[in-house]
């Protein structure tokens, strides 16, 4: 097979392309009984600067067919193993990143290798009627939203047959048909780009600015002061502003006639900066949904499948009815939502598009459920977590200057640096040293490693990162 080059934007299209064209062997889950690949590097190994000069030359050349200013430099997905992606300059790299939390096993996993070898794998699997699937984060969204509204009128008229004016005056963008109800998101939320989840996103302005948007309520997430255990009073207070807020703006946009149909909340809001908040938050924002008639949509996009130490970040709350729609993405390999029988569509059709997800991205996640269960890679989560954040804590104890607020759930940890600008040279001095790490929010790096890290793969970025540390300036 020829080298398989290619940029982050491209992974996916080529990586499927490649691969695909090897049907043979039966689809048999139990066949790769090893979490990680057999031949996982021992550590990284830098042998240019990064991008190095095969990088810089394709960027070139991309450059010509596309705006490459969100590519760093160019991977060989064929060379790259378990925790260690290896780059076309054959810089091999710790990989705390995973192509934005995307890569579940690390890289190469066999069983998903053999996954892709069956050719029974083009058929759609059965048994997904519980589940709405989609391609991507952002069409999973936007889909629930519709699920929510039509959910939402239905319940208002009493009924789910729409009446002629209804029928009429939808086709003119004007209610009752397109009825004039809302989606209330929270300041720091990011759920997509597309219209609808652009209109609930409010990570960055340039992610909005010059796109339309829909007039629709938005909250105050919680910002909690750290570490947690000192403002124990403080942050419950701050909670409390925010929901206050929230039933504020329900009650508010009721008032006008536009009745919020559905809440959607990151269980961790994670391009926004990893901000957390307490399971009472959570707790008590579910029940002012209940409480108002609104849809609680759960976005697990990033926080789901299984790096918070739970295989949801919701099921950290605790609570029996924790959500109506809870959407997926990202390690999932495609994407979709969960939801209630009371939110399934009354007409077919009326949530559809060409592709519905990716029936084969679907077997591969099978594969990559049974390895999550067969490995206790929830477990190692847990683990590895603890030794991650730990040795973060102790770094921000001995350099209190560089960092702070260092938090996180299983891996899905994060730190802060105190500017951008700092933030920004030290995941560039990681990645020279042969550690991939991501930023988010203004000046936090963020951990999104693949449920294959393991304790020791911590210990060898904490190592790392504390060399770095005692000689930054
Ligand atoms: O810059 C971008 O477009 C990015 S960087 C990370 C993401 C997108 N994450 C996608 C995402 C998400 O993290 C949450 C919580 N909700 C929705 C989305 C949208 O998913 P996609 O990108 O698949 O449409």
């Amino acid at each position: 097979m020829a080298a398989t080059i290619l940029s982050r934007q491209l992974t996916n299209i080529l990586q499927q392309n490649l691969r695909f064209s090897l049907p043979r062997s039966r689809y048999v889950s139990q066949s790769a009984n090893k979490t990680d690949v057999d031949d996982e590097f021992d550590g990284p190994l830098m042998k240019t600067e990064v991008p190095g000069p095969k990088s810089r030359k394709l960027m070139k050349k991309l450059n010509e067919l596309q705006n490459t200013g969100a590519v760093n430099f160019f991977c060989d997905y064929e060379e790259s193993r378990g925790n260690y992606l290896v780059d076309v300059d054959g810089n091999r790299m710790l990989d705390l990143y995973t192509q934005i939390a995307s890569i579940p096993l690390g890289y190469n996993h066999p069983a998903l290798v053999k996954v892709l070898q069956n050719p029974e794998n083009a058929v759609a699997p059965k048994g997904l009627k519980q589940i709405q699937t989609m391609a991507c984060g952002s069409c999973s969204n936007e889909n629930a939203f519709k699920a929510a509204c039509i959910w939402y009128r239905n319940k208002e008229r009493g009924k789910a047959i729409h009446t002629k004016e209804e029928l009429e005056s939808c086709m003119i963008n004007q209610a009752p048909g397109s009825p004039d109800i809302t989606i209330l998101s929270f300041m720091g939320g990011f759920h997509g780009r597309t219209f609808g989840c652009l209109t609930a996103t409010h990570s960055k302005p340039v992610h909005k600015v010059d796109i339309p948007a829909f007039n629709w309520p938005t909250a105050p997430f919680p910002t909690l002061k750290y570490p947690l255990e000192e403002f124990v009073r403080e942050n419950a207070q701050e909670e409390e502003r925010c929901l206050e807020e929230v039933e504020d703006l329900i009650v508010k946009f009721r008032k006008k006639g536009r009745n919020v149909a559905a809440i959607i909340i990151e269980p961790i809001q994670s391009e926004g900066g990893d901000n957390h908040a307490s399971d009472d938050f959570f707790k008590k924002l579910r029940n002012i949904a209940k409480k108002h008639g609104c849809a609680f949509l759960c976005d697990e996009v990033q926080t789901g499948g299984g790096s918070t130490g739970k295989f949801w970040a919701h099921e950290h709350w605790g609570l029996d009815d924790p959500a109506d729609i809870v959407t997926f993405s990202k390690k999932f390999l495609s994407g979709g939502y969960f939801y209630k029988d009371e939110l399934r569509p009354d007409v077919p059709y009326r949530i559809f598009n060409t592709w519905l997800g990716d029936p084969s991205k679907s077997l591969m996640f099978a594969e990559v459920l049974n390895v999550i269960k067969r490995e206790k890679l929830l477990d190692n989560v847990i683990e590895s977590g603890k030794v991650l954040l730990q040795g973060l804590k102790d770094l921000q104890v001995l350099y209190p200057h560089i960092l702070n607020k260092a938090r996180g759930k299983g891996t899905f940890c994060s730190i802060d640096a105190p500017n951008e600008t700092i933030r920004n040279q030290l995941v560039l001095k990681m990645r020279n040293k042969g550690i991939v790490l991501g930023g988010c929010g203004e000046k936090s790096i963020r951990f999104r490693p693949a449920l294959v890290f393991r304790p020791h793969h911590a210990n060898l970025f904490l190592n790392v990162f504390s060399d770095i540390l005692a000689v930054h300036k």
